[in-house]
């Protein structure tokens, strides 16, 4: 939903979540639920658990299914290149070159709805994008392993954004140092923000499960050095 304000409302604070996490007067009046903070220390994860509504949200995984340019998921184990059967995909505002277990992809340029959803995420968040990698899960068999998204590519602490649409799946962080771990629900249409020392000392993993027979498109939302 679109809510056009004067000038002089919008991006009004009308509260605070976490350390500096503004929740503004669109995010207000669109009903969006105020995010809630999932790490206890170390870094910062916020869920908004309903950033679009669930038609929206059907809008949007059928045009990402139909319009993106997906390609099964490579990686290269003891010398050898896998093909894995969930599918990724990979955009940003430059050409940036993207390596993900010793294989190298170069961005596409964003397509209309990317666009349209990093500028949604840059304002509900309050931080930049320049770059989208897209995961599709064809079902709960699918999934991504234990990592952190630290790689020397992206800013060191930027914010990522991280939309989910279709099945809700767990995900579950484990700290790199207490092992403490904290698992979650990413629900249809729900944006989770990781931020600040969250990739530095937290791992993240989206586990296989046979309790989840629908598909899911996730995209993360990075800044890369330019
Ligand atoms: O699908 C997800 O929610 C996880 C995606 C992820 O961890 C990543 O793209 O680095």
């Amino acid at each position: 939903m679109t809510i056009a304000l004067p000038h002089a409302a919008r991006g009004l604070t009308v509260g605070y979540m976490g350390a500096n996490q503004r929740f503004t007067l669109e995010n207000y009046l669109c009903g969006m639920s105020s995010p809630s903070a999932i790490l206890p220390y170390d870094g910062e994860a916020l869920l908004y658990p309903d950033w679009c509504t669930a038609g929206e949200s059907q809008r949007y995984f059928e045009e990402l299914m139909q319009t993106s340019e997906w390609q099964n998921d490579e990686v290269v184990m003891f010398g050898k290149r896998l093909t894995m059967s969930r599918k990724t995909a990979w955009y940003g505002l430059h050409p940036f070159i993207y390596t993900y277990s010793h294989v190298e992809r170069t961005a596409l340029p964003f397509t209309p709805v990317l666009e349209e959803l990093r500028i949604k995420c840059e304002e509900i968040t309050g931080h930049s994008y320049n770059s989208a990698l897209l995961n599709l899960y064809h079902h709960g068999m699918e999934g991504m392993g234990k990592h952190s998204d630290d790689e020397d590519s992206i800013v060191p602490q930027s914010a990522i954004a991280s939309l989910s649409f279709g099945a809700e799946r767990p995900f579950t962080f484990q700290h790199k140092t207490t092992l403490e771990k904290i698992k979650i629900a990413l629900p249809d249409g729900s944006l989770l923000l990781m931020k600040d020392l969250c990739q530095q000392r937290w791992w993240h993993e989206l586990p296989k499960t046979k309790k989840v027979s629908g598909p899911r498109i996730n995209i993360t939302f990075r800044l890369m050095k330019t």
